[in-house]
């Protein structure tokens, strides 16, 4: 059966129209892949599908993992959304206890990150990265979803719920990015090129030295050394150039296409979980000083946002910065199921 029939025989089965919007349609490959797959040659914890699709006039791949439950199906699909710093791969703890807990679990990597591709030309955007991932989902002939995306995949998650409502089950939102507006905040506007400069100047240190500062509230462990590997992995691999700049763009995106003003449209049922000690803020380090203090106050802005989605459960970390499900992964899925099997 083509695609389009399959979806479209899913979708009406399920009661709904098209009218939600159109996505990305394609193909999925299971491999063999080469090691070293779209600059990335990092061992995912799972066997990694490829979804072939066309956008912008470009074949484009993007790389997924798709992990069956391993216990009793309960018939439900987990889609794991990772953020800028970060590749599917990060979700690896979560995708083991959902998939203990009977989901199947779709996790991806965005177009421009990790193993997919990463155009030389490309105009990205939250909407655009949504249409791509409900498209990979519509081929795999998967309807409704319970969505969780972290930081950017946060940002992400928000624009996939006001995008395509109807194919949304429960969203979890995990210090996602975008609780504020950065620019309405006073972040002066820098061009792609200075972000870009920015991305060719990121080395092991930095990215740690970032993380240790932003995301984990000052602490190191020896288990998220893992995750820098990963990424200088793909800032030093065969794709660099493109890494670089589609990363440069990125910045701009979440610059520039803030959701904030739009929770109160989001109509999924929303846990959002947030460490007290995140300080994630995407362009503080070069905005004024006092521009910046004004930034990144997760423990004040996540329970202001979680005010205005209509059907929102909050979930603090006090001791937790950005990343709950690295630096406390137990705790993280207990939270999570927890809320998902209420
Ligand atoms: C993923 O988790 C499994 C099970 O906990 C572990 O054995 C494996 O080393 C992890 N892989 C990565 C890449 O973190
Ligand atoms: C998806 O889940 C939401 C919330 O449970 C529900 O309103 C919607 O009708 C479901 N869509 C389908 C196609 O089942
Ligand atoms: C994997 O990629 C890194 C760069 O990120 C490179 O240094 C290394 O040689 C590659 N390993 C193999 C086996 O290709
Ligand atoms: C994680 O759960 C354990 C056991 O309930 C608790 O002692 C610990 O404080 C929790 N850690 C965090 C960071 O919430
Ligand atoms: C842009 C690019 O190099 N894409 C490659 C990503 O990986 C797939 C699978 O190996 C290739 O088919 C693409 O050419």
């Amino acid at each position: 059966m083509k695609f389009s029939t399959l979806a479209a025989g899913l979708l009406s089965a399920a009661g709904l129209a098209f009218a939600q919007g159109e996505a990305a349609t394609g193909s999925v490959s299971k491999g063999p892949f080469p090691f070293d797959l779209n600059g990335s040659n990092f061992t995912y914890p799972y066997p990694v599908n490829v979804f072939t699709f066309t956008s912008q006039q470009q074949k484009l791949q993007m790389a997924f993992m798709d992990v069956k439950p391993t216990c009793a199906p309960n018939g439900q699909t987990a889609v794991l959304l990772h953020g800028k710093n970060f590749c599917g791969a990060t979700w690896n703890s979560t995708i083991v206890a959902l998939a203990g807990a009977g989901y199947r679990v779709i996790a991806p990597d965005q177009v421009g990150w990790c193993k997919s591709s990463k155009p030389e030309s490309y105009q990205f955007s939250l909407n655009q990265l949504a249409w791509n991932t409900r498209g990979l989902l519509n081929t795999l002939g998967i309807g409704n979803i319970t969505l969780i995306g972290h930081s950017v995949g946060g940002m992400l998650s928000t624009r996939f719920a006001l995008q395509y409502p109807n194919t949304i089950d429960r969203l979890v939102l995990v210090d996602p990015v975008g609780l504020e507006d950065y620019v309405e905040k006073g972040v002066p506007y820098v061009s792609i090129d200075t972000d870009i400069a920015a991305e060719a100047a990121q080395t092991f240190a930095a990215l740690k030295g970032y993380e240790q500062s932003i995301y984990y509230a000052g602490q190191w462990d020896d288990s998220y050394t893992i995750w820098v590997t990963m990424l200088t992995n793909v800032y030093f691999g065969s794709k660099r150039a493109q890494f670089i700049k589609n990363q440069g763009q990125i910045v701009d995106m979440v610059l520039t296409s803030p959701v904030v003003q739009y929770f109160k449209d989001v109509v999924s049922k929303t846990l959002l979980i947030i460490g007290d000690q995140d300080k994630v803020a995407i362009g503080a380090n070069w905005s004024p000083p006092e521009v910046a203090a004004n930034l990144g106050h997760i423990s004040v802005i996540g329970p202001q946002v979680c005010d205005t989605i209509p059907d929102c459960t909050l979930y603090q970390f006090p001791t937790l910065g950005h990343a709950p499900q690295i630096s406390a992964p137990s705790n993280f899925t207990r939270v999570v199921l927890d809320w998902l099997e209420q």
